[in-house]
Parts: structure tokens; C-alpha cells; sequence
């Protein structure tokens, strides 16, 4: 039987990627005095490495940007990730990002109804803690039983690392578990893990790509009232 909910979180619980994991890596290159500045259709692209330092290092070596004099490319961008974290933080607790419409309803619903609730993100503890106490629901954090994140892993998403460590820590076997993801490598990550997959489309980094693994594939959660686009389906019929 159907026992736990393993949650993505950038794109999935929250629309945090365009307002706020982009702003905060912007506000780091402004910050250390740098002139890069990824636009909107950049960060698109820049998606497909998933972690932030990660994300920092693909693009240094990808588009070449000049460095300040004497200073090498992992280290910056360790530094540059340390001082995004820190913007990323300020922004969540200024109320930058709320809930995605419906995620709160199906989260008390899942409680309601004695099924488990877990979270595997590439992203870190500190930055799922920043975004939960900050969207208007008192103690949101505890609801979550696991927190599996990218750091605690050998490999980020879509190597199925933090799938694995999420389903041991609840001392489940995949078959009992639904995932829910927004993005390809968070949905390669969940079905190399041999979970099922719910994919929300959420914005127009993810509605275009291909998910053809996906159990169910929707435009959102929604909430009472508010039609949700089945987008491709095999739970279907
Ligand atoms: C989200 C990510 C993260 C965030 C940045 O992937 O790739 O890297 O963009 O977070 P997913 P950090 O939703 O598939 O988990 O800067 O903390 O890495
Ligand atoms: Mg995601």
C-alpha cells in the first residue's frame, strides 16, 4: 500500500528558481563586484547542471567569464555559493516565495489520512528550513518526517542519490512511496530510484521538457474550485 510522499522542492513545493535561487546568485556576482548577471532565458539553460556551486562552476567554465586576477574557478564558485545561500535566505524571509497554489491543502489532506511525508532536494537542510518557516504555516518543517538533501549524497539529481537515502531513512521499500517533482532530472532521479512519479509543471523552464516517465503528468495542484490540467497521463483509464 501507498505509505509516503517524497517531495521535491525547487519547483515543486515552491516557484523558487526564477525570484529566488536566480535573484540571490545575481545578487552574489553583484556583491563580490563581478558584472555577470544571468537573465531570466539564461538561467534556463543553466538549470540543467542542478546545485548551486555546481551551477556557478559549469557556467564559469562553459562561458568563460573574466575572473578577478589569481583566483581559481572552484573556489569562487564555493564563495560565490556561500554568499548566494546568504542572499537566498534574506529573500525567503523577506516573504519573497510562498507555496505553490494546492501544495498546503494536499499536504494537511496527506496528514489527515496517515500517509508520511518526506523531502528530497538538491538544494541544502538550511535552505528547505529557510523556505518552510517563512510561508505562513507554524512549524511546516515538522511535518516532514526526512529531509534528504544534495550535500548529504555522493551524487546530486538526476543520479537517484538522495531518492535512495530519503526512502531509507523512512524504512521504506519505492513501491510504497509517490514522488512528487517538477523538473527531467528531478524525475530521472526518482524513477532511478524505481519511484513512481507526479510530475507539476510549473513555469516555462519545466513545462517544455520531456516527461514520458512520469506516472501523471499536471499544470498544478490547485486548489478547491480551480481545474488542474491532466498534461499526459498513465494513470489514466
Ligand atoms: C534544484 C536545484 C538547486 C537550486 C539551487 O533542483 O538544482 O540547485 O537551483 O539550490 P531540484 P542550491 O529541484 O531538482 O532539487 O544553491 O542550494 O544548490
Ligand atoms: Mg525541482
Amino acid at each position: 500500500p501507498f505509505e509516503a510522499i517524497i517531495w521535491d522542492v525547487d519547483g515543486t513545493l515552491a516557484d523558487t528558481e526564477r525570484d529566488g535561487h536566480r535573484r540571490a546568485f545575481n545578487a552574489a556576482f553583484a556583491e563580490a563586484g563581478l558584472d555577470w548577471c544571468w537573465d531570466v532565458a539564461t538561467y534556463g539553460e543553466l538549470l540543467e547542471v542542478t546545485g548551486g556551486r555546481e551551477r556557478i562552476a559549469a557556467f564559469i567554465a562553459a562561458r568563460r567569464p573574466a575572473l578577478p586576477p589569481g583566483v581559481e574557478s572552484e573556489a569562487l564558485a564555493a564563495r560565490l555559493h556561500r554568499a548566494k545561500s546568504r542572499h537566498y535566505a534574506r529573500l525567503l524571509a523577506a516573504g519573497a516565495i510562498g507555496l505553490r497554489p494546492g501544495v498546503l491543502r494536499l499536504l494537511r489532506a496527506a496528514r489527515t489520512a496517515g500517509i508520511r511525508l518526506a523531502i528530497a532536494t538538491t538544494s541544502t537542510p538550511e535552505n528547505v528550513h529557510a523556505l518552510l518557516a517563512h510561508v505562513g504555516e507554524s512549524g511546516l518543517a515538522e511535518w516532514f518526517e526526512v529531509i534528504a538533501a544534495g550535500d548529504m549524497v555522493a551524487h546530486k539529481k538526476p543520479a537517484p542519490d538522495v531518492y535512495l537515502l530519503a526512502l531509507e531513512r523512512l524504512g521504506l521499500g519505492a513501491a510504497a512511496c509517490v514522488v512528487v517533482e517538477d523538473s527531467t532530472p528531478g524525475l530521472r532521479a526518482a524513477r532511478a530510484a524505481g519511484l513512481e512519479t507526479v510530475v507539476v509543471t510549473v513555469n516555462d523552464y519545466t513545462r517544455g521538457q520531456a516527461f514520458a516517465d512520469a506516472a501523471l503528468v499536471v499544470d498544478g495542484l490547485g486548489e478547491p474550485g480551480t481545474p488542474v490540467s491532466v498534461l499526459h497521463g498513465q494513470l489514466e483509464g
